[in-house]
């Protein structure tokens, strides 16, 4: 056998260390990898020549901002056999203190579900954030919940939020908390939506929940991108400074909405903010969701406009470029965060935080329900074994 096969055995071996070396590389080792240009040396249609230019990579699954989503369930929620008359949305991050997880959300409790806007009354919601507090749960597991009830509660007319406040988000900066929110001034549908952002402020993360009775985030003057609504405030701690992302939308008048992201910074949790000279930062996207990813921030870009369902990173927190297209994102998504506010230089990422869904069978939403969402977009799923078995 030996002898009749050797010569074919030598011609082999010949051929291998003789023919060039080809070396690609390992798409699942490197990160974060750099792919060779492959374009062919010919004209290639516009689609093509687009995959090399406006990507980081012709397949989006090979970014470390790739992931898919999967979704569970939540215990620990009433929702009155959802009926639509109890409503939880938006949720915040999510944050780990005093041995549990902590989460805020737009809680509504009204005798019916949202009517739309010329049926609202004082106690008639128009939509499924009208006429609604900010409560909070707090879990051992992420899985089961247990409500504790208010954190922010409607003020009195005509203090900011009289109407509604939702849509919060959490800060901790320099041992106090502050909750951020919209704070409607009239009903959701009514114009009610082109609401500024208000806070609230307090030693624990159990309150009481004291409101600076003040807008924060004020609406951009008349032309400006942001002159309607100033929504989803949700705030991280980058460069020293307190970063406020947003959501606003062009053409809010004619309800031709255009919505995309925008940025403001301050050195105190009350103000003032300077919004970002380049605003919007992000050119879609809905609800806010960012994170500290390596020495920069990442973003999700869920739901609208031309870029909606890519994940996003821009090293100056200011500069999003593209990183990977995904499906099913969360919506409203608040990831568990535990580098939100430590100024980290190298965010590891997220893994897991509470997101919304609603039956969106009418304008209004009839009501939503929290739930949780897992991901692999963490650095610490990226070493070439986990990444093997996550792709
Ligand atoms: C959301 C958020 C804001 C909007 C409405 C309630 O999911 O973008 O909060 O105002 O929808």
């Amino acid at each position: 056998f030996i002898q009749r096969f050797a010569p074919l055995f030598l011609l082999g071996f010949l051929a291998a260390a003789c023919s060039p070396k080809v070396t690609t590389p390992d798409p699942v080792t490197s990160f974060p990898f750099e792919l060779p240009d492959t374009r062919p040396d010919r004209p290639l249609s516009r689609a093509m020549e687009r995959n090399y230019t406006a990507y980081p990579a012709p397949r989006p699954e090979e970014n470390e901002l790739f992931s898919q989503f999967r979704y569970t369930k939540l215990e620990g929620f009433d929702y009155n056999n959802g009926d639509g008359t109890i409503s939880r949305r938006d949720p915040s991050k999510v944050i780990f203190a005093n041995g549990k997880y902590y989460v805020w959300y737009t809680y509504r409790n009204t005798p019916t579900p949202p009517k739309g806007a010329d049926a609202s009354t004082e106690t008639i919601p128009s939509s499924d954030w009208d006429l609604s507090e900010i409560w909070y749960a707090t879990s051992k597991d992420g899985f089961t919940w247990e409500e504790q009830g208010v954190a922010v509660a409607r003020p009195p007319k005509p203090q900011v939020g009289w109407r509604s406040v939702t849509t919060c988000d959490i800060l901790e900066w320099k041992g106090k908390y502050y909750l951020y929110y919209q704070g409607f001034m009239e009903a959701s549908g009514k114009r009610g939506d082109d609401c500024p952002v208000a806070v609230s402020y307090a030693d624990s993360p159990d309150g009481p929940w004291t409101p600076a009775n003040q807008v924060v985030i004020p609406n951009g003057p008349e032309g400006a991108w942001d002159q309607y609504s100033i929504h989803d405030p949700y705030p991280l701690v980058h460069d020293g400074k307190i970063y406020i992302y947003y959501k606003s939308d062009f053409g809010g008048a004619n309800k031709t909405l255009v919505r995309m992201q925008g940025l403001a910074t301050a050195d105190d949790p009350l103000g003032p903010f300077t919004k970002h000279p380049l605003n919007p930062v992000i050119n879609s996207g809905h609800e806010t969701t960012l994170f500290p990813w390596r020495e920069g921030i990442a973003a999700l870009v869920i739901k609208d406009g031309n870029e909606h369902f890519t994940i996003q990173y821009a090293e100056d927190g200011v500069n999003f470029d593209i990183k990977s297209i995904v499906k099913l994102m969360p919506t409203a998504a608040g990831p568990y965060l535990p580098d939100a506010f430590t100024d980290t230089k190298d965010g590891r990422g997220i893994t897991w935080g509470i997101s919304h869904i609603t039956n969106a069978t009418t304008w209004s939403q009839n009501h939503a329900v929290l739930l949780r969402f897992d991901c692999d977009l963490s650095q610490d799923v990226h070493d070439p074994e986990m990444k093997k078995h996550n792709t």
